[in-house]
């Protein structure tokens, strides 16, 4: 038996420290067992502990700019406040040069990164995303990475052009698409699903066009929306089945669970998550997900303060500076939706940590070893 070096209040979290340090993964059964357990700062050690094998005393950030071109979307989930129909109050769009403009705008400010995802709308034709790419890739330096489109939207793009889902990114990837965002994903539960969003992508079909891409080459995040209808049987199958799909084809950069928020969205009776489901939530993928290099803390949707306290659970990646965020600003969000590098820095240091700045590859742009 390996001495275990964590201070663990709950005895039932020995067996899974044993684990955590001889590296091996952890089942299904270990999963509930963690969320059994009320021992947050027991996990938390066991999180720091992978984290820091992982990734060292390193936290990174970027300077991105998030561009969300339409909220007219055709599929209206329960849970978003963010979509509208069209003709309805409050529905926009954005003309290409918008788009074009707005990314310009965060080159000056030394951004790596422009992310773009947006509703589903039922008249734009698939050439006008191609066009939308290929306009940004020739407007923009190099070292700014394109990350564009959720599964969910490759699948309606192959639904209006008639190609595959592959042959639509091999055509968004000749157009100067680098990396898909993680979206979209939800909860991998047909019961859930047909409650909550039916019109969406199912989790076998988001799962394999997350394979096509990576077998293309094209790098994806994935994500975990969490703190409504889902159980906790329902996210630990979900970590599991992103944990196969990372053996199967190895594209994942990051994870990043989404914490649900519920003004303004068809669940909206249901409470917002608190700190310490946060924090578990996010000890918890970085224990299970021992093959997706990154745990990151998006801290738009859990707050400045859960998410500088979540490097001390098992988080590397704060984001970024995001400039404008809608999604979760329309279901009641609090934070500010842009933060500067300074305060991104200031808020990494605090924990002792060494701020990386890197591009959305996880290629690093700078280390800030000293203040
Ligand atoms: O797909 C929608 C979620 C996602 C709500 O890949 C909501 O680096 C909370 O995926 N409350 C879009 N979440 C955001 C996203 C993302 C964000 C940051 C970084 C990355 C990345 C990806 O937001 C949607 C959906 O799952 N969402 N409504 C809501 N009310
Ligand atoms: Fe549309 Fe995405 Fe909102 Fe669902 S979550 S309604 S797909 S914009």
């Amino acid at each position: 038996m390996i001495r275990v070096p964590f201070h663990l209040a709950d005895p039932a979290l020995e067996p899974i420290a044993t684990k955590v340090l001889a590296g091996e993964r952890l089942s299904r059964d270990d999963g509930l067992a963690l969320y059994a357990s009320h021992d947050l700062l027991g996990i938390g050690q066991m999180a720091d502990h992978v984290r820091r094998r992982i990734n060292g005393d390193r936290v990174h950030f970027m300077v991105n700019r998030h561009i969300n071109p339409t909220n007219i979307c055709e599929n209206r989930c329960k849970f978003c406040a963010f979509s509208r129909s069209k003709g309805q109050d409050g529905a926009y769009e954005m003309t290409l040069e918008e788009i074009v403009r707005a990314a310009e705008e965060c080159v000056p400010q030394g951004a790596h990164e422009v992310h773009i995802v947006g509703g589903l709308h039922p008249d734009w034709p698939f050439e006008f995303y191609v066009e939308m790419v290929r306009r940004l890739r020739q407007a923009l330096p190099e070292h700014v990475i394109i990350q564009a489109f959720t599964a969910v939207e490759i699948e309606h793009y192959a639904k209006i052009s008639g190609l595959s889902t592959l042959e639509v990114l091999r055509t968004l990837k000749e157009a100067g698409l680098q990396a898909l965002p993680g979206g979209g994903a939800e909860i991998f539960s047909e019961r859930a699903r047909r409650l909550a969003w039916d019109k969406k992508t199912s989790a076998d079909d988001w799962l394999r066009i997350h394979g096509e891409a990576h077998a293309l080459g094209i790098k994806t995040n994935c994500t975990m929306l969490y703190g409504h209808i889902e159980t906790l049987e329902e996210r630990v199958d979900h970590l599991i089945r992103l944990r196969e799909q990372q053996d199967a084809s190895g594209g994942f950069l990051a994870f990043i669970p989404l914490a649900f928020h519920p003004l303004n969205t068809e669940l909206s009776d249901l409470p917002p998550t608190t700190g310490y489901d946060d924090l578990k939530t996010l000890a918890i993928a970085r224990l299970m997900l021992d093959n997706i290099p990154h745990i990151k803390a998006f801290w738009i949707m859990l707050g400045l303060k859960v998410a500088q306290l979540s490097v001390a659970f098992g988080v590397d990646d704060l984001d970024g500076t995001v400039v404008e965020e809608r999604i979760t600003h329309m279901a009641g969000a609090a934070t500010p939706e842009a933060l500067s590098k300074d305060e991104l820095l200031a808020l990494i240091r605090e924990t002792g940590h060494t701020p990386v700045e890197r591009d959305t590859l996880y290629n690093v742009v700078r280390v800030y070893e000293e203040a």
